[in-house]
């Protein structure tokens, strides 16, 4: 069997599913958009995770198009998968960019043993990316990369993120 694919309108933060994504940025501290409404609902000790991850494996931070995972703290999520995205305003516009951001959250979900994961719009909001293009490159990535048996679910913002992510799918 393959991977199961959806596209569902919400908030990603309160997905009842192994593992959710986060849009972050290369300092891994937190910010605004889905990255903010993440660690807020986490709570605190998701931000001293993070700064700890500063500490010891990152100190230079995340680069564009890795990913990394910790806890889900406060979520219903057992794990935070952070990535990402590139920046269209500072000239990051090679799709291959964006695909990585998935391809390699999926690989850390394959290490950490989740068996379902939900993914927002990466670099759809602040980035500055065309929310249909990441639609198209997300949904070929994850066709071509998911596990089979993961449940894979996009969670979007509004009307026109979810018919992007439903348009690519169809
Ligand atoms: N659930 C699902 N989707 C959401 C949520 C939510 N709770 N909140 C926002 N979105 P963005 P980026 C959507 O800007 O473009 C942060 O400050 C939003 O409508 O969060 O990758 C980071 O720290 C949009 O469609 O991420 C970085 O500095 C999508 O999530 C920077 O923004 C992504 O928007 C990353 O920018």
């Amino acid at each position: 069997m393959s991977a199961r694919i959806e596209a569902v309108a919400g908030d990603i933060t309160t997905q009842e599913v192994d593992a959710i994504v986060n849009a972050a940025n290369s300092g891994l501290l937190g910010g605004g958009g889905v990255d903010g409404a993440i660690h807020k609902a986490a709570g605190p000790a998701l931000l001293a995770q993070c700064r700890r991850l500063r500490r010891t494996s990152h100190p230079d931070g995340l680069g564009v198009g890795e990913a990394v995972a910790t806890d889900g703290h406060e979520l219903p999520a057992r794990w935070v998968i952070h990535t990402v995205g590139p920046n269209r305003h500072v000239g990051q516009i090679d799709p291959a960019l964006l695909a990585a951001c998935f391809r390699n959250s999926l690989a850390v979900a394959r290490q950490v043993g989740a068996t379902s994961i939900a993914f927002p719009a990466i670099s759809a909001g602040v980035y500055g990316w065309d929310v249909e293009e990441v639609a198209r490159i997300a949904v070929a990535t994850v066709r071509a990369e998911a596990s089979d048996d993961l449940q894979v679910r996009f969670v979007l913002f509004g009307e026109k993120a979810l018919s992007a992510f439903q348009r690519a799918l169809a």
